[in-house]
């Protein structure tokens, strides 16, 4: 028997990306069932190529559902994947609720595949997008010449924020195309975006700051002494992903004017030297991983480019002139597939294929 899927959370940005993926990927799934608040039930969408009508959360969705992928903010995830789990589910969790539950594995499946059979909640935690952008390629430098330092600078588009995060991001450039003066003065981008959208009062922006012609030097909700939360994330998850605890990791988090896909400069320091002639060569190897790295002739990952593809893109490998055991290094990845839903998707593919191999035994 195929297992039954549960898709929490199918109508926002990541579970759209969700549902064309289930569509493509070879179909290790039976019924495929679809979930989302109330104000969404009853609506149809197309997955597998069949309309599919859209279930009000409750209880009762999870009876008789194998595993259930859950997308939606922290608190109904905090909530309600208990509730998945005590059915018999096995939840696959998108949102911040478990990450850092020492009793739930965070997993990349390049990285560490393995942590999925321990699940003693029933739940398996999917990283943020964020730290998930650069762990397929930095897993496969650090299995070979283990990591040691990471200081990192992201580049964090839009659709972080959901469909509201895109939706705002392209009003705000419907008004900045619409006079050419703008960007010349210093607050001539935020008098005009706060002026045509009514909302943009100084410090409210959804980004912080107006985001067309510019870039925001914050990401996430603040925390202590001036860290951003996507700034702890990175440090927190990398460290669990890698089962590295003592990783140094420093993180700044920015938001730029991007639709879709999150990219980071990276400054790893590694327990052994190594060239980036070597790095190449091991990132080349890495399946999911595509090396696109020759400046001289203007190859290099770009986030326009990399959009809609699955692979993690990694260009711009340098040896740190001062810092032998250093690699600086370019990666994009699109945040809604391998940062959100792609990664939920392969870590329920190995639980689904636990579950067969269970039945046939
Ligand atoms: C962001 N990493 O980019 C967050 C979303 N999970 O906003």
């Amino acid at each position: 028997r195929k297992p039954t899927l549960a898709v929490v959370g199918a109508t926002g940005a990541v579970g759209t990306v969700m549902l064309d993926i289930l569509s493509t990927r070879p179909d290790v799934w039976g019924e495929i069932r679809l979930v989302a608040s109330a104000r969404s039930a009853g609506t149809v969408l197309q997955v597998r190529g069949e309309g599919v009508e859209v279930r009000a959360l409750a209880p009762g969705v999870f009876d008789g559902v194998d595993v259930a992928m859950f997308d939606v903010p922290d608190e109904i995830s905090a909530d309600w994947a208990p509730v998945a789990a005590a059915r018999g589910a096995v939840v696959v969790d998108n949102s911040g609720a478990f990450r850092m539950d020492p009793d739930v594995p965070l997993v990349v499946p390049e990285v560490n595949p393995e942590a999925v059979a321990d699940r003693p909640k029933g739940i398996i935690a999917n990283p943020n997008c964020t730290t998930l952008t650069m762990m397929a390629a930095l897993g496969a430098l650090h299995r070979r010449w283990r990591l040691t330092e990471l200081v990192v600078a992201s580049y964090q588009a839009a659709s972080g924020a959901g469909k509201p995060g895109i939706d705002r991001l392209r009003a705000e450039l419907a008004v900045v195309a619409a006079d050419e003066t703008l960007g010349t003065t210093s607050g001539d981008v935020r008098r005009a975006v706060a002026d045509a959208l009514d909302e943009g009062v100084d410090g409210r922006f959804p980004f912080g700051a107006p985001l067309a012609l510019n870039v925001v030097p914050f990401a996430g909700s603040p925390k202590d002494d001036g860290w951003s939360s996507e700034e702890l994330k990175v440090r927190n998850e990398s460290r669990k992903i890698l089962g590295s605890p003592d990783l140094k990791v420093s993180a700044t988090c920015v938001r730029v004017p991007v639709v879709t896909t999150h990219s980071l400069a990276v400054h790893a320091t590694f327990a052994e030297e190594l060239t980036a002639d070597e790095a190449r060569a091991e990132l080349e190897q890495a399946p999911t991983v595509v090396v696109q790295d020759d400046p001289a002739t203007g190859v290099y990952p770009t986030p326009a480019d990399v959009v809609g593809q699955d692979p993690t893109y990694v260009g711009r490998i340098r040896q740190a002139l001062d810092f032998p055991r250093t690699l600086d290094l370019f990666v994009s990845g699109d945040n809604l597939r391998k940062g959100a839903a792609l990664n939920t998707a392969e870590i329920a593919e190995l639980v689904a294929a636990e579950l067969t191999g269970r039945d046939q035994g």
